[in-house]
């Protein structure tokens, strides 16, 4: 069996979007791995250093192109194959795909339909343990916190205060008190035995189909032993109860981003919009550079914050530094943007460049998305790579344990060794030309709203509404989750970015996928004027104005990592409950053009299971069964009200959206404008 045969069997038989094949050959030959201009020459740098990146690895299995993929399995490819017990592993083709193979079933009688959905489960699992680990985190902080064990403080007492007044807390007084209640009830949402996660029912209107179909998430951590116990060899062989409980699972995993997101606000202020740089240039040649990496920010936090102690900077120009520059990296490094205005210098993909700049004194991770392969790339520089988390350890890493008591000790203490490493930087160092990129980030629901009430103080989200209805904003769309080697890195993105807000789409974006459109400087002002269409440039010249700027606000707005994506989510169901419909039938949805984490496949089930319909960039390891191809792209939305499709093609994928937007506001009897009859760009927008 060849990979031709795989896609003609995947995309005819099963229906699903894809263009690869469509592509000649020759042409992919001359597509270049990534859009960003300064990734390229870092990974020529890497090349030249004969150092290894996700990048030279990825062209082992074809390059940026899944119609090369050729070396990758086919029945990993489709989600045909289990390891779950000893008789295993087993390999299986479901029957009407089958050619010269001939084994349609695991040596249990598992169908192909039991595996891919095994499979499929599993993967949500771990992606909403990430989350609900990052959610605990942060929320035994805040216990912690109000019972003076941390350094931390209580920055938002007010909004302390209105997520108590959601989870129908009334009784206690003191901000400590209403910390401890807080804490304790998202605590137990997490860990605990009760029998619906309050911070999804309360934040995330549920219907009757989802209490029919049993779709309210009890704890996590309830969610997640049965899920364990459901897959174990010789259980649940039942498809439609694994995508079920998948999707019970993804609502668990949103109100886990909830928690994370919310409670962070309280810790460390709310987002608001904040000017800043994103480039591999924001690594300053004469300072000490301090890399934070990974998710959840309670560390990052204090080496923020003492990365302007005056000893430290007074130490650092001892050693002949001009200062400390601590720059961000994916999640945390949003997180950080989001709240501080602290650079991005790159995300996923351009983590072992980073380093490679051999720029990097310390390069401190805590966890998720931390690519193993760091410790080799550290290993050729003076970099000291810091791991901080009992989850995330690599055996060559200086380990210094974090915990939130001692958060302030460890935090200096990583700034030393850091600092102390400044005299060790070797001559061999190397930054990409140019300037980083100018960005705006730190939407939160709180900062529309408070821009949005210099227009309309008694009802803020009336503009907002208004320009929805009236088609100026024709309407929203998130690009959410990782960037991927699998395609044109950040391409897929920019492009679909950039196709609907020339249709008077908002873009809001978040994780890595934020940091691809402000590589390509989409999160400007002057984004605005070149690549919104006239209505959406008029809404935003008036926001802009609206927030005190001497610009548009940027057409996409960064909503912060991907935990974040509670925000978005929150915003719909604000939009949603003022417009009187629910969060199905707004002109509204999801692309993870680039997702590459089990976490994205967690959030996207959540999303689909709470009504939104999901676009996935990368086909996910599912085409081995028809009923569970099924159940999430045609199944789900009877179900749900959302769904999933798969497109490739980041044109088409716009075209898809831009489709589910005009039908949304036809139901809505709102106006739509033909807009798909202007001819979408086609595929040169790629190579660059
Ligand atoms: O949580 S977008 S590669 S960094 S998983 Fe990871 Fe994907 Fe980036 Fe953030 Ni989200
Ligand atoms: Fe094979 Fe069944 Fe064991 Fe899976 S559970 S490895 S299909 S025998």
């Amino acid at each position: 069996m060849t990979h031709k045969e795989t896609k003609q069997e995947t995309t005819q038989e099963l229906n699903i979007n894809s263009t690869g094949s469509e592509l000649p050959e020759k042409e992919m030959e001359s597509l270049k791995v990534t859009l960003d201009n300064e990734t390229a020459e870092m990974i020529k740098h890497a090349e030249r250093l004969g150092i290894d990146t996700v990048f030279h690895r990825q062209s082992k299995y074809g390059g940026p192109s899944m119609c090369k993929d050729k070396s990758r399995c086919y029945f990993g490819t489709m989600g045909l194959c289990c390891r779950q017990c000893g008789m295993g592993p087993c390999r299986i083709r479901q029957e009407d795909l089958q050619k010269s193979y001939k084994i349609n079933k695991g040596t249990c009688g598992a169908s192909a339909d039991t595996i891919v959905a095994r499979n499929l489960i599993m993967m949500v699992a771990r992606g909403t343990s990430a989350h609900a680990s990052h959610a605990r985190h942060i929320a035994s902080t805040l216990l912690k916190t109000a019972q003076n064990k941390t350094p931390y403080t209580i920055k938002e007492p007010g909004k302390l205060r209105a997520i108590a007044a959601r989870l129908n807390i009334h009784e206690a007084r003191s901000v400590q008190e209403v910390a401890e209640k807080v804490s304790s009830i998202a605590l137990s949402d997490i860990l605990g035995s009760g029998e619906s996660m309050s911070f999804s029912t309360s934040y995330c209107k549920t219907s009757r189909t989802h209490n029919e179909l049993k779709l309210i998430p009890r704890s996590v951590g309830r969610e997640l032993l049965d899920e364990e116990h459901e897959t174990a060899m010789g259980t649940m062989a039942d498809p439609e109860m694994f995508v079920l409980h998948a999707a019970r699972l993804g609502m668990a995993d949103i109100a886990s981003l909830v928690i994370s997101s919310e409670i962070a606000d309280v810790l460390f202020g709310i987002p608001t919009p904040v000017g800043s740089k994103i480039g591999f240039n924001v690594l300053d040649k004469n300072k000490v550079n301090i890399v934070i990496h990974g998710h959840v920010q309670l560390l990052s936090e204090k080496i923020v914050e003492f990365s302007e102690d005056r000893e430290l900077i007074d130490k650092a120009r001892s050693l002949g530094a001009t200062g400390i520059n601590v720059v961000g990296c994916c999640c945390t490094g949003n997180e950080v943007l989001i709240r501080h205005g602290v650079p991005l210098v790159g995300s996923n993909l351009q983590q072992e460049l980073i380093i490679a700049t051999g720029l990097v004194e310390g390069f401190v991770v805590d966890v998720q998305c931390i690519y193993p392969n760091i410790e080799n790339v550290a290993r050729r520089f003076h970099t000291k790579l810091i791991s901080t988390m009992e989850e995330a350890r690599f055996a060559s890493a200086t380990h210094i344990p974090f915990n939130e008591e001692n958060a302030d000790e460890i935090a200096k203490n990583i700034l030393n060794m850091a600092i102390e490493n400044f005299p060790n930087r070797g001559k061999n160092v190397f930054v990409p030309h140019g300037e980083p990129r100018d960005m705006i980030a730190g939407f939160s629901v709180e900062a529309i709203e408070r821009i949005l009430s210099n227009i309309n103080p008694d009802d803020p989200l009336k503009p907002l509404i208004g320009n929805i209805a009236s088609g100026n904003i024709y309407g929203i769309v998130l690009l959410a989750g990782c960037t991927s080697p699998k395609v044109i890195a950040d391409a897929s993105h920019v492009t679909i970015a950039k196709e609907l807000l020339a249709r008077n789409v908002l873009i809001a974006a978040t994780g890595c996928a934020a940091q691809a459109c402000a590589r390509a400087g989409l999160l400007t002002g002057d984004a605005t004027e070149k690549y919104a269409g006239d209505k959406l440039k008029e809404v935003l010249r008036s926001l802009g104005k609206a927030a005190g700027y001497d610009k548009p606000l940027p057409p996409v707005w960064h909503f912060g990592g991907c935990s974040d994506n509670s925000r978005v989510i929150l915003l719909a169901y604000a939009l949603a409950r003022k417009l009187g419909v629910e969060i199905k039938d707004l002109p509204i949805a999801v692309s993870a053009a680039e997702w590459v984490a089990e976490k994205a496949t967690a959030i996207g089930t959540g999303s689909v299971a709470l009504g939104m319909t999901v676009h996935l960039g990368i086909t996910p390891p599912i085409l081995g069964s028809q009923a569970v191809v099924s159940l999430l792209t045609q199944r789900a939305e009877q179900l749900f009200g959302g769904r999933f499709f798969v497109e490739p093609d980041p044109v088409r994928a716009a075209k898809i959206l831009l489709e589910h937007i005009e039908q949304a506001r036809g139901k809505l009897g709102i106006s739509t404008l033909n807009i798909l009859e202007k001819p979408l760009n086609s595929m040169p927008e790629l190579k660059v």
